[in-house]
């Protein structure tokens, strides 16, 4: 049966979720941005509240949620600040591989003691030379013994200045996807060393840095899978976490709605509300059916995943289409606001310097285009 409906129990994680960040994310936001310090008070509260690490298996200490509990989650932390939910979903990003992959030893060793205080964790893929590219990466990983020795550069990497270990994509084998394997790195190793936090257009708490792998010496036995697979553990990672990412997007742009018909209710012209004028009214319109519409494709993807079958499309397109609407609703509703609209007193101008990135991380548009044309004929015969 076809069905919108949620269980009593994803019922109370949304409201869990949803008052969690009434309480402990909106009222911060616009400070967090500002210092652009990195959230730790927040993150954690959401481990005491449970919100942290919510798809590590309960074997683990986890709360074992599926996607889409995930996902009702990502849009209610986002709704308060994509720059904390940032932080806080970077965790299960970098959690993923070790759930895709992982031995039951590395599973217990490193999401056990996420679950058990609140720790971040970071996934390194990108490079400064490769992002979209991942075959193409450089950072490499030899054997030496019963050890693996990694040298490398990192780039972008969400968590890195506060990660108590780094999942690594590295080259183990010859050029292209099948060279790749993936480790998982403890923080404190000898030869890591991090860049400044760079100082992003949106999402300012959030920590991005560059990481530096010089002779880091890895044991065997934090190789996820065998050599070769790291290329096919990070996508399948991605089948698990765009449509977290997008649901996020979900969040801002249910956000900018909100924002925007609360004050088109309230600021008069001509003699009348705002909102009356058909111009302005059109606009929430179309935000609304674009929420939605995101929503449901969000919702699509993640029930995909759970119900065990391939979600890559349906998440590729979740991606899309919310990234884009965070980004127009951002943008209309700093349309309606007006001059207001353009002014760090009022909501809606970080909206617009935060939505950007949903087109960008975790694949850019083009790449998910990309994805979604090439499984055409596969997903319709
Ligand atoms: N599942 C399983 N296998 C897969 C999948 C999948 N989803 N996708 C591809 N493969 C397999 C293919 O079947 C193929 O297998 P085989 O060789 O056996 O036939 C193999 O992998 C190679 O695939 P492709 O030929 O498609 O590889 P290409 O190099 O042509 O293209 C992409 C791959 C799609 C371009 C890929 O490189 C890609 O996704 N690029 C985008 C990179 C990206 O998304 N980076 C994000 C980094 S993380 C990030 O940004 C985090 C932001 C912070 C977020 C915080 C909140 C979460
Ligand atoms: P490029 O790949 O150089 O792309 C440049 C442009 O060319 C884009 O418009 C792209 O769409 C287009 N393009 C590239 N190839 C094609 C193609 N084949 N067809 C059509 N168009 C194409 N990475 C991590 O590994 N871990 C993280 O935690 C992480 N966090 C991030 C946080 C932030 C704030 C930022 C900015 C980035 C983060 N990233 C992270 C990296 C992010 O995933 C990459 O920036 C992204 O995948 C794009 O890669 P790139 O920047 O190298 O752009």
């Amino acid at each position: 049966p076809v069905s919108f409906g949620l269980t009593d129990d994803q019922e109370a994680v949304r409201d869990l979720a949803r008052r969690f960040t009434r309480e402990n994310i909106v009222p911060v936001a616009a400070q967090y941005d500002r210092s652009m310090e990195y959230p730790w008070p927040v993150i954690k509260a959401a481990h005491g509240a449970g919100l942290l690490n919510t798809h590590v298996p309960e074997k683990y200490g986890g709360a074992g949620l599926s996607v889409l509990e995930c996902a009702l989650i990502s849009e209610e932390l986002a709704y308060g600040c994509t720059g904390v939910q940032t932080a806080i979903e970077a965790n299960g990003l970098a959690e993923a591989p070790l759930i895709v992959a992982g031995s039951d030893a590395i599973k217990q060793k490193y999401l056990g003691r996420m679950t058990e205080e609140p720790l971040v964790s970071a996934y390194c893929v990108t490079e400064p030379s490769a992002g979209s590219d991942v075959a193409n990466i450089r950072t490499r990983a030899e054997k030496k013994g019963d050890k693996w020795v990694i040298n490398g550069t990192k780039m972008w990497i969400t968590n890195a200045g506060h990660a108590n270990w780094f999942f690594v994509l590295a080259r183990t084998g010859d050029a292209g996807a099948k060279g790749l394997s993936g480790f998982v790195v403890d923080g404190d190793s000898v030869g890591i060393s991090l860049g400044k936090k760079e100082i992003n257009m949106g999402q300012r708490c959030s920590d991005t840095r560059m990481v530096t792998f010089e002779d880091v010496v890895v044991p065997e036995e934090n190789m996820l899978g065998s050599p070769g697979d790291g290329f096919k553990i990070a996508m399948k990672v991605f089948d698990i976490t765009r449509p977290l990412v997008s649901a996020a997007a979900v969040g801002l742009s249910q956000r900018a709605l909100e924002e925007a018909v609360k004050y088109a209710q309230e600021r008069k012209t001509m003699g009348t509300a705002i909102i009356n004028h058909q111009a302005v009214a059109f606009m929430l319109a179309d935000m609304a059916i674009q929420t939605e519409a995101s929503r449901a494709l969000v919702w699509k993807s993640a029930w995909t995943k759970d119900a065990g079958e391939k979600n890559t499309f349906y998440a590729s397109m979740a991606k899309t289409l919310a990234s884009r609407t965070a980004v127009e609703n951002a943008n209309l509703a700093v349309q309606i606001f007006g001059g207001a609209g353009f002014n760090t007193e009022y909501p809606v101008e970080k909206l617009f310097r935060d939505s950007k990135i949903f087109e960008l991380y975790e694949g850019t548009s083009q790449i998910q285009r990309m994805i979604i044309s090439r499984n055409l004929s596969q997903v319709y015969p």
